[in-house]
């Protein structure tokens, strides 16, 4: 026996305990404990066997940091017949997530009860995988087809309440796992219950599998595993048990050799790595019990949302009662939707406008909240302005946070008399919706207020990543380049729909110009126009964008940008203007039209990304690769199973990005300058992932 399941005898019961925290994964040595507890409850004499979970939870699933090394014996397929084969009545006990093999496992025993607040998933698609312990040739068994497909390519949760009407699970108890558990197997030993193995239930109903097959790899959109998924389903209707259990691990196997399962596998970690910073250990936050957001436009509004969602109080400052009221209904519309989806109800809605939100065009209203973020316009002479009101009326130790997209956070900070409570924190529109938000550390930020910076995007549910102060901090820096990159293609040949086209194909949920045409063409208009006075002369600058939106093309608000939207919002029809102007400047120009493959206009693209995210990191700008990585998948649209651009890039191989870079240099040694980062890790033989060990 090892020590990480527990072994007790009470009357004619063997109870296997669990004990392998966090989770409870399904390691080598749990594995290898409950085939020996199946054994020994066998040789003890006892009559049923209880298997539950100490802690949080009943297994979460196979141990994912096992994946990729050779795996050892007893494999989990093996240890779930072994539950399933023994003589003995096996009972499952559920609380917290049974995930992956947890549901396995659980599926394998004969009789499942579990508490009110237990879940069950087969989560493993979200890790490029399928369930390869049986879960697909036991699910179709026990609920059909239908039921089982939808469970095994969605990878979503469920209650126990739906479990127990699906027929997963049997029973429903209030109590701690343990004693729920043995009551029941008790209660099954008196009322003699037969031994019920899953197994060997008739084979399910087959469905139109090449459809389903189909249809699913569609909605993955590119995403192999749930279409997989559909597969070993199939095989649990057309293969007797044993040889469906060999299919599904033949398609497992394959999918775990996939660069797939590598990137999904990197965000899993990467998502729960990144706002561990190894400065913040041990700093409190601040108190952070109400916040001030100066601004009711789309952002201001949306981070009030955000706020009011996760139970903050919001004093929503705007420039007059009109313009205050104005925001007001903006966040009441945003907190609609929410009631819409069922998030809260009716009453919750009526307490978060008219209680938990104060509209106000008084700066004094701010004088005791705890943190304020200003989403007003991007001018520095505007931020400063308003940061100096903030200064003089918060409360000391407040923070002073500025929402700014690209400008000069330090220069703010120094605006007031207490640049170390000043920080920024970037979010992303719509704020109630997108995940990310850029904690951006100034020169003199006091480490507190960082730690306090994280702290409210943990409540507010976003994924927050440490971002150093630079134009552009990491997401908006790294879109630049790889915009431009995109621009010079066109110069030379491609059009944005050919952009558009080999992006979506790449996993992209939008094509750059499409998303350009979503958030306004004028954003990068007036960001061009910023930037023009700096330009060095070398840089090769297109001009039919700015023309483009001289003649009021702004994209979906005007009804015509790349794309013409006059039959609705979405980007398929190409504005006819686009390729004219384009045309009448590569003529005046000279330039002879190329004609770019789907695969160069993604790798050009990447290698503009990669090659600023490698500046990025080598500048201090983001800490680690894995935190470019998330920027990318949280912000960005970057499809989660190609890992993130750093990710995708180690995978590719960085000396071949490498000479990519140095290959389009001989055409533009301007914009093509390889990173001294890459440079340097291509010297070394090494990757971004190696640089991610280094600092965890
Ligand atoms: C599978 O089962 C394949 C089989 O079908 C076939 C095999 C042959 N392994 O998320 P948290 C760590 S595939 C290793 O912050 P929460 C996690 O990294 C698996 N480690 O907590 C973190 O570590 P750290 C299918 C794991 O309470 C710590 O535990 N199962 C695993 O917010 C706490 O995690 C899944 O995909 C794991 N399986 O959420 C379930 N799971 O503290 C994946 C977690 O060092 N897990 N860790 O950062 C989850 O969804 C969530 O962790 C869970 C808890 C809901 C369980």
């Amino acid at each position: 026996m090892t020590d990480v399941i527990g072994y007790e005898r009470i009357g004619d019961i063997a109870v296997l305990a669990a004990q392998n925290p966090p989770v409870n994964a399904l390691g080598h040595a749990v594995r290898q404990g409950l085939v020996d507890g199946i054994a020994r409850a066998e040789a003890d004499g006892a009559k049923a066997v209880l298997i539950y979970g100490e802690g949080t939870t009943f297994f979460a699933g196979a141990d994912i940091r096992e994946f990729g090394q050779t795996p050892k014996e007893p494999h989990l397929p093996d240890v779930c017949n072994a539950i399933e084969a023994s003589p003995l009545i096996v009972v499952s006990a559920l609380h917290g997530t049974a995930l992956g093999g947890g549901m396995e496992i659980a599926l394998s025993t004969h009789y499942r009860i579990a508490v009110p607040k237990a879940r069950m998933g087969l989560p493993e698609v979200n890790l490029g995988l399928i369930p390869g312990a049986t879960g697909t040739q036991r699910l179709p068994r026990l609920i059909g087809v239908e039921k089982a497909i939808d469970i095994v390519t969605s990878g979503r949760q469920l209650g126990a309440k739906d479990l127990l009407d699906m027929g997963v699970i049997d029973r429903i108890a209030d109590g701690a796992p343990r004693e729920i558990g043995l009551a029941y197997a008790q209660e099954l030993l008196e009322a003699n219950a037969p031994r019920r193995a899953v197994s060997e239930m008739p084979a399910p109903a087959p469905i139109d599998f090449d459809a389903a097959y189909e249809a699913t790899l569609k909605k993955g959109r590119g995403l192999l595993a749930p279409a997989y998924g559909v597969r070993a389903v199939q095989a649990a209707c057309e293969l007797p048990f044993a040889e469906g259990v060999a299919r599904e691990r033949a398609l497992f196997r394959e999918l775990m050799e996939t660069d797939q399962r590598q990137g999904m596998i990197h965000a899993f970690f990467s998502e729960r790595q990144v706002s561990k910073l190894p400065e913040l250990k041990g700093v409190d936050p601040r108190p952070l019990n109400s916040i001030g957001v100066i601004g009711g436009g789309t952002m201001g509004a949306g981070i009030a949302t955000a706020a009011l969602l996760a139970g903050l109080p919001v004093v929503m400052i705007e420039m007059t009662p009109e313009a205050a009221a104005a925001a007001k209904d903006r966040i009441a519309g945003n907190l609609q939707g929410a009631v819409k989806r069922g998030r809260i109800d009716q009453a919750k809605f009526e307490t978060l406008t008219e209680k938990a939100l104060t509209p106000s065009n008084d700066y004094a209203d701010l004088k005791d909240v705890d943190l304020v973020v200003e989403a007003v316009f991007e001018d520095m002479g505007v931020k400063k302005e308003v940061f100096g009101k903030l200064d003089a009326v918060c409360k000391p130790g407040a923070i002073l946070a500025s929402n700014t997209s690209y400008l000069d956070v330090d220069e703010i900070a120094a605006s007031t008399s207490r640049p170390a409570d000043v920080i920024g924190l970037h979010f992303f529109s719509p704020a109630h919706v997108m995940k990310l938000l850029e904690v951006v550390v100034a020169d003199k930020t006091a480490i507190d207020v960082t730690a306090t910076g994280f702290e409210l995007g943990k409540r507010l549910g976003k994924v927050s990543v440490r971002a150093g102060v630079c134009d552009g901090f990491i997401g908006n820096r790294i879109l630049s380049k790889y915009r431009t990159a995109a621009d010079h293609m066109i110069l030379d040949g491609a059009s944005p729909y050919d952009i558009d086209k080999a992006l979506v194909d790449f996993g992209f949920a939008m094509g750059p110009f499409a998303v350009g045409d979503l958030s306004g063409l004028d954003i990068g208009y007036m960001t061009r126009k910023r930037l023009a006075p700096h330009r060095d002369p070398r840089e090769r600058v297109s001009t039919y964008a700015d023309k483009l939106v001289e003649d009021g093309h702004k994209g979906q608000k005007t009804g015509m940008g790349y794309y013409d939207y006059s039959a609705g919002n979405r980007a398929t029809v190409p504005n006819p203007q686009v390729m004219e102007l384009i045309e009448a400047e590569r003529a005046e120009r000279g330039i002879t039209p190329k004609t770019f493959s789907e695969d160069e206009i993604v790798r050009r693209y990447m290698a503009a990304m990669v090659n600023e995210g490698a500046r990025v990191v080598g500048e201090g700008i983001a800490k680690r690769p894995l935190d470019v990585d998330m920027v990318f998948l949280f912000g960005y649209g970057f499809p989660r199973y190609r890992g993130g651009p750093m990710k995708w890039a180690d995978m590719v191989g960085l000396a071949e990005l490498l000479a990519d870079i140095k290959s389009y240099a001989k055409d533009d040694d301007f914009f093509w300058q390889p990173a001294p980062l890459l440079e340097q890790l291509v010297a070394e033989g090494r990757t971004f992932d190696d640089l991610n060990k280094d600092a965890a």
